[in-house]
């Protein structure tokens, strides 16, 4: 970016768990809010996903694919509107494995599951592990809109040791082979950091996982 003073680098967080940044192009970046917004319609669109606890995430989600609820998956919105989940695209596929030959340097795997996030202004996530899929393949997660703080922590504890990453819009982050299953969280998004061209109010993270189900 011509703005920055030092331009941002790709940078190998922990073994296996590797940020680029501005990896989409805006072309992409366009093309992947557009197919959120559909995404995001109903059936089986954005919903507010409740845990066994009582509470709610404030992240809204809506997934493709499989649908993720509190701790497994389905093929219908077992915990909304109980509609099929909305196919996942061969397109996303293919930018997934671009993502990992790109991050990894290694062949990526046939994604099937996607997850949408919506953060708005007050949105977080809390440290957990993606643990729900039977397949150990790298997780792809790129982001649009507003800037955040990604928590990345270690495989144990919730707790330190862990790095924060500032994801912006356009970047990616894998994470693969001895990260696959650390912690990671969102603690904080920075309101009205979108730019402006994109015209979204508000961050979208796009996972991409393998189930092996
Ligand atoms: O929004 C993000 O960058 C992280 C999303 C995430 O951790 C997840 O969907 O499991």
């Amino acid at each position: 970016m011509d703005r920055e003073l030092f331009p941002r680098e790709r940078t190998e967080v922990a073994p296996g768990a590797v940020h680029v940044p501005d990896w989409l192009d805006a072309a992409r970046r366009r093309e992947l809010l557009a197919a959120c917004r559909e995404w995001a319609r109903p059936p089986a669109g954005l919903r507010t996903v409740r845990t066994p606890g009582g509470g709610t995430m404030t992240a809204r989600q809506v997934c493709l694919g499989w649908h993720w609820y509190p701790y497994a998956y389905a093929r219908t919105v077992v915990d909304g509107d109980g509609a099929r989940v909305k196919p996942f695209p061969g397109w996303l596929g293919e930018l997934g494995r671009e993502a990992v030959r790109d991050a990894l340097d290694v062949a990526g795997p046939a994604y099937d599951i996607a997850l949408i996030n919506f953060y708005d202004a007050e949105a977080r996530m809390g440290m957990h592990r993606d643990s729900d899929e039977k397949s150990d393949a790298p997780v792809v997660s790129l982001s649009l809109g507003d800037t955040c703080v990604f928590r990345f922590g270690n495989t144990e504890t919730r707790t330190r040791p862990y790095t924060d990453v500032e994801l912006r819009d356009g970047d990616l982050f894998v994470f693969g082979g001895p990260s696959r299953l650390a912690y990671h969280g969102v603690p904080k998004v920075y309101p009205g950091t979108a730019p402006p061209e994109l015209g979204l109010t508000g961050r979208l993270n796009i996972t991409l996982r393998v189930s092996g189900l």
